[in-house]
């Protein structure tokens, strides 16, 4: 079934609120608390989003530098800050944070409808934020909310702004994006380069049946309240390590162990200057 299994937590996202979960992390301290439970039940990667003094979604960047710096002084894990932000802001906003040279960041492979909104990525953001990472030294994950999606990241390696072996996250059951059957995980999983690894992030209700199709197909696994604030069908989870837990169980019952943070740097070739 391949390497280890690498968890990224997805703790706090750029939609959630309270409302939809009450133990959703917002502040820097919360969220590193979260994440370090999380590291406990399994995860590898934090997938950092943040979070102003209201409680909305913001790429400022002191923000992000208390949020990775508390995350670090507790655990190990890979900080994987997001260059998505939320639906509306500027590339300058989102690419901001990258100064920090985290040691991965995220990178949309095109513009996708988002609920009644659209997630821009036009051509040129998308190759400044590739360049940007290609500079910095910052380990690119590709989100791929529909299929087109890989492509454009195959033309951002023609261009010599993303080298290979690539790592994809397919986000599916976005509305707007592609859906979460299981037909769908096995054509991107087909459709991206050989030697690539990639990881699936289910959103909703698809969380849990794709991670499972990810476990036994060797891919990697994303869950949290960015994608998905609830255990089971009208039950929240109680916490993002509980979604966490529940990936490293079913894994190790499948017959796959769970990659530390030291693993999943060796299986995505992160660079050890950090
Ligand atoms: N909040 C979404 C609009 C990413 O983190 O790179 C975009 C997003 C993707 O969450
Ligand atoms: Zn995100």
């Amino acid at each position: 079934m391949g390497d280890r299994l690498i968890i990224t937590a997805a703790l706090t996202g750029a939609e959630a609120t309270r409302a939809d979960n009450p133990q959703l992390p917002v502040t820097p301290e919360e969220i590193a608390e979260a994440a370090c439970e999380a590291r406990k039940a399994g995860a590898a990667i934090v997938h950092l989003h943040v979070r102003d003094a209201r409680g909305d979604p913001t790429q400022d960047v002191e923000t992000f530098r208390r949020a990775m710096e508390l995350i670090r002084s507790r655990c190990d894990m890979i900080v994987q800050f997001s260059t998505g932000g939320a639906v509306g802001m500027t590339a300058a906003e989102r690419g901001a944070p990258l100064a920090l040279r985290p040691e991965m960041a995220t990178l949309t492979c095109g513009t996708v409808n988002f609920g009644r909104d659209v997630f821009m990525n036009p051509p040129e953001m998308m190759e400044s934020f590739a360049g940007e990472m290609a500079r910095l030294g910052i380990k690119p994950e590709i989100e791929v909310f529909e299929a087109g999606m890989i492509n454009n990241a195959m033309m951002l390696v023609k261009k010599g702004l993303l080298k290979e072996p690539l790592h994809f996250d397919f986000v599916m059951g976005v509305p707007g994006g592609i859906t979460g059957r299981t037909r769908d995980l096995l054509y991107l999983a087909e459709s991206i380069p050989a030697g690539s690894t990639w990881s699936v992030a289910g959103i909703g209700r698809f969380e849990l049946p794709l991670a499972v199709m990810a476990i036994v197909m060797g891919g990697h696994v994303r869950v949290g309240f960015e994608d998905n604030v609830y255990y089971s069908k009208g039950v929240l989870a109680e916490s993002n390590a509980q979604l966490v837990a529940r990936i490293a169980r079913l894994s190790k019952e499948l017959g796959r162990e769970v990659a530390t943070p030291a693993e999943a740097r060796r299986i995505l070739g992160i660079r050890a200057d950090q």
